[in-house]
């Protein structure tokens, strides 16, 4: 397998503003297969316990009700073969993580984010350890969305050097639909920084550091927005972790990728940590 490196601009992107963007990872047809996918679970009458319901949700029971229904699919992509080996366990995204994490790779999260048109709600404002709560700063974050994100259908959007901050306690608000982080001090940040509007095309992916403070607005536009996305870590960082619970798989072994599915189970090895308290709320921040 051919060793990726970051050339020098995405090498100071990275570690001056967090972030940086390849084009083109994925192919634009293997992308309409997968998008093929996705729709058709959530198109079924009970497409069990992967999905989150939209906030927005004001839809019924219908074909296109379900379409509109939902906002990710958590751990549907160790069911699919097509997604697994096309994107978590494929060259072209392990290639990447290697020069981040080494030869020996796991795949902590996986994720679809599906923003349908109209109807797909706004993701607060996060830092992704912020809501893991297990003290881990150096995994690899990737997003690939699977039809273009634009300004219009809600991109992501990142407050630039953000990353540089420590892990913020994240708190809900009585309209919160997860942990998100203190919007006072998003409004400082944004003074500061700005925001950049992470604008992408069909197979483009996007790799943050995990710090990054970002979030993505409602969908208000006719066109949908889905993505697939991912978190890997190594065996070094789960070793000092403090995740109480996890459903890691192996990608990459000795620099092979991992081609068995359903994919191999990395087993627990350490004593489970507490569970993590609830988020406070803001009030009593
Ligand atoms: O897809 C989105 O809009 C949000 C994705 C996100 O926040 C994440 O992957 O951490």
């Amino acid at each position: 397998m051919m060793r990726w490196t970051p050339n020098a601009d995405q090498r100071t992107q990275y570690e001056t503003q967090g972030y940086f963007i390849l084009r083109n990872l994925i192919s634009k047809d293997v992308a309409a297969q997968l998008r093929g996918v996705i729709r058709n679970h959530i198109m079924l009458p009970d497409p069990g316990k992967f999905v989150d319901i939209d906030p927005m949700d004001p839809m019924d029971d219908s074909p296109q009700g379900r379409i509109a229904r939902y906002r990710k699919l958590s751990n549907f992509c160790v069911q699919s073969p097509l997604i697994w080996h096309n994107v978590h366990a494929a060259p072209a995204v392990l290639n990447i993580a290697r020069y981040f994490l080494g030869d020996d790779i796991i795949m902590k999260y996986n994720s679809c984010f599906l923003k349908p048109s109209h109807t797909g709600s706004a993701t607060p404002w996060h830092q992704d350890n912020g809501l893991w709560r297990d003290g881990e700063t150096e995994p690899f974050n990737f997003w690939i969305p699977l039809e273009p994100a634009t300004r219009e259908n809600g991109c992501m959007q990142f407050i630039p050097s953000s990353h540089k901050t420590e892990i913020v306690e994240h708190v809900l608000y009585p309209d919160s639909i997860h942990g998100e982080l203190p919007r006072e001090a998003v409004q400082e940040m944004i003074e500061k920084h700005g925001i950049h509007h992470i604008e992408l095309d069909t197979g483009d992916v996007v790799i943050w550091h995990s710090s990054m403070w970002h979030y993505s607005p409602p969908n208000t536009s006719e066109k949908s927005r889905i993505a697939v996305a991912g978190v890997y870590t190594n065996p070094e960082i789960v070793k000092t972790s403090q995740r109480f619970w996890h459903n890691f798989r192996w990608v990459m072994k000795d620099g092979e990728v991992c081609t068995q599915f359903p994919p191999e189970v990395v087993p627990m090895e350490n004593e489970p940590s507490k569970k993590p308290k609830p988020f406070p709320s803001a009030k009593d921040y």
